[in-house]
Order: C-alpha cells, then sequence, then structure tokens
C-alpha cells in the first residue's frame, strides 16, 4: 500500500531534509503534500524526479492525507495538528507541542518502539539533542542502571532553523571581511566565532527550555523516571551535527569494554573510538549520516560507577526527520495504519 504524506514546514531545514529521507528510504508515497506559509506557496519542492508545489497550510489541506509529519514550529502543531487528525491523518510532530502530554507517545524507534502502539492520532518527536543521547543511553542503562546523567551540548545553527543557517555565514562573512556584524536575530547573541549557553526561552530557575526538554523527554523516552539528568545547552558555530560531552553514573560498576560492547551492537549507533589512531567522531563526520557516533569513552574516577562520553549526531537527520520517518515506517510494520 502507498500513503498519501503531508510534510508541514516543507520549505524548512528540517522538513527539506524529511522529503529527503523520505525519497532515499523509498518510503511508500502515493502523494507528497508540501506546505508552509502563504509565503511559500507555489514554490516547488523536488521529489522521486517530480517537482511538487507547495501549498499554504490550511486546515483543508489535510484531506486525504494519511501522515502527516509536522516541522513548522510548535504554534502550528497545536493549531493544526488537530485539523489533520480529524481528517483522518496520523500526525508525527517534531515540535515541542505534546511532547509532555501523558496521551502522546515520544517515540525514538531504537529506544521505545512499543509505545506508538498507543497513539491517538499524534506522535510526538523527541527533540534532537534527547535523540542522540537516548539511543546511547539506552543499550548502557540495558546492561547497568542509570543513576545520573552530567551533559553539555554544542549545538549546531540548523537546530534553530534556516534562517539561522544564513545568519551563520552572514556573520562569518562580515567578520572575515572587517565589516560590521549583523546584529542577532535567531540566536539570541553573535553566534560567528563564539558560543552561546542559551537555547530557547530562560524560565525562572536559570535553566532554558532545551534543557528542561533533555531532563524530561529522557525519562519518558526511557521509561524511568528516577533517572536524573543535569543539562547545560549551548549553541555552537557548527552548521549540521550537534555534540554532546555526557558523564553518566551507573548503580553498579561497568568497565569501558563493555560499554563499548554494549554500543557496538546497538541500533542507530556507531562506535569511533580509537584515539591512538586519532579516531573520535566530529559533526563533519556526522552530517548527512544516519547513525548517531560515539567516541571518547573513558572510566570516571572521580565518581562510583562512572563514564564519559562524547556523542555526536546529524541533528536534522536522526534528530528530527530521520527520527519522524522511522516512526512512520514503525507504524506501518505494526499494522497501525
Ligand atoms: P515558510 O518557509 O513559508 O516560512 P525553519 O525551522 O527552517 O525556520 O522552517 C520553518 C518551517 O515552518 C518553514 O517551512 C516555514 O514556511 C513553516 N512555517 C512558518 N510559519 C508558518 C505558518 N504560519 N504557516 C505555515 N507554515 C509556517
Ligand atoms: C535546537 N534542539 O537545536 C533545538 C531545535 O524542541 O524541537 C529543536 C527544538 C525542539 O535549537
Amino acid at each position: 500500500r502507498e500513503y498519501v504524506v503531508a510534510v508541514v514546514g516543507a520549505t524548512g531545514a528540517v522538513g527539506q531534509e524529511m522529503v529527503k529521507v523520505l525519497e532515499q528510504r523509498n518510503f511508500p508515497v502515493k502523494r507528497l503534500v508540501p506546505l508552509a506559509s502563504a509565503r511559500s506557496a507555489g514554490q516547488k519542492v523536488r521529489f522521486k524526479g517530480k517537482e511538487w508545489t507547495v501549498e499554504e497550510l490550511k486546515p483543508e489541506s489535510f484531506e486525504g492525507v494519511d501522515i502527516a509529519l509536522f516541522s513548522a514550529g510548535g504554534d502550528r502543531s497545536k493549531e493544526f495538528a488537530p485539523e489533520a487528525v480529524k481528517r483522518g491523518a496520523v500526525v508525527i510532530d517534531n515540535s515541542s507541542a505534546f511532547r509532555m502530554e501523558p496521551d502522546v507517545p515520544l517515540v525514538v524507534p531504537e529506544v521505545n518502539p512499543e509505545d506508538v502502539d498507543w497513539h491517538k492520532g499524534i506522535i510526538a518527536n523527541p527533540n534532537c539533542s534527547t535523540i542522540q543521547m537516548v539511543v546511547v543511553l539506552k543499550p548502557l542503562h540495558d546492561i547497568s542502571k542509570i543513576k545520573r546523567v552530567v551533559v553539555s551540548t554544542y549545538q549546531a545553527v540548523s537546530g534553530a532553523g534556516a534562517q539561522a543557517i544564513e545568519e551563520l555565514k552572514e556573520q562569518t562573512r562580515a567578520v572575515l571581511e572587517g565589516k560590521p556584524v549583523p546584529p542577532p536575530k535567531k540566536i539570541p547573541k553573535q553566534i560567528a566565532f563564539n558560543c552561546v549557553p542559551h537555547i530557547d526561552k530562560f524560565f525562572p530557575d536559570g535553566y532554558t527550555r532545551e534543557e528542561l526538554k533533555m531532563v524530561n523527554e529522557t525519562r519518558k523516552i526511557m521509561h524511568d523516571d528516577s533517572i536524573r539528568v543535569s543539562p547545560t545547552c549551548v549553541r555552537v558555530p557548527v552548521f549540521i551535527g550537534h555534540s554532546e560531552s555526557v558523564n553518566i553514573e551507573f548503580e553498579k560498576p561497568i568497565s569501558v569494554e563493555e560499554a563499548k560492547r554494549a554500543l557496538e551492537g546497538a541500533p542507530g549507533v556507531k562506535v569511533m573510538d580509537d584515539f591512538e589512531n586519532l579516531i573520535y567522531p566530529t559533526p563533519i563526520d556526522v552530517a548527512g549520516k544516519d547513525d548517531v557516533l560515539v567516541g571518547r569513552i573513558r572510566k570516571d574516577d572521580t565518581i562510583e560507577n562512572g563514564l564519559n562520553l562524547w556523542i555526536v549526531g546529524d541533528n536534522l537527520r536522526k534528530g528530527a526527520a530521520l527520527n519522524a520517518v522511522q516512526i512512520a515506517e514503525l507504524l506501518i510494520e505494526r499494522g497501525l495504519i
């Protein structure tokens, strides 16, 4: 069977990647419905050798749609996802709008595929920094229970959308040409030649919403509210690929070799860890790839049962578009659509 698939936000950084991933994975698409704002209506999207016209997002856009992949911001999801469900579509939503709703599954196919079974029309795709972390945490948690995680992220500008990519280019050009740097727009401070420890909005306790997502989403996906996550999320001048320095405290001892073995056998993960030969992953290595890369696996002797590691993932693919398409594939595999 083939499906009518809508991509909401098809002109955006993640939306364009969704169209690409649908084609690369040969997803059974009968008809593609690319949707965006009125500004983009009439633009063309290339998919399977044909041009498809972008339409303005409206409630009626979802007539006849089987699967709707949303990545046009939380406000659009809140307004239009229920419209899509009402018309019979299953929504896979990449925004943060529904992730923590108790009746909405939050799914990473390598970690909690079974959660798609109880969806009521909307399935949430986790935040990119959470996805790449949990595909690595899960196989370790399975062999030795995780108590606490301290994570610092180094997040690419594409996580903040297509305009943030342009912002890094424009600011970099200005610095190199000795011209005044254009004022920040999508990233709160200058990002060229800088690091900005501020992603999404601040809460009164001084943490950001991006950091809170890593705490709450990790617990929901791993089905374990006892895992403590202590995050600091930082934007860095990289186009594609989020990196994470992760310190893990386990209940019981786990050796570097055991961890490596578990990760080598884990789906969606590739170990790149051979420091003597200078092998460890960087964002450049992961851009365009499906696997989450992990390296620098070391014992942390400052705590009992601790490991340090370095995780790198393509935030637009596994962090967003690929994970969403994998959820759609799960729906087919499990006979849910
Ligand atoms: P558009 O290109 O027409 O503005 P990004 O995350 O890269 O910024 O992309 C956001 C996506 O969400 C784009 O495809 C954008 O379309 C879409 N979008 C933004 N605002 C709206 C809106 N009001 N209605 C529909 N789509 C929207
Ligand atoms: C970033 N992680 O890198 C964000 C983007 O909750 O879906 C995704 C925000 C979200 O800016």
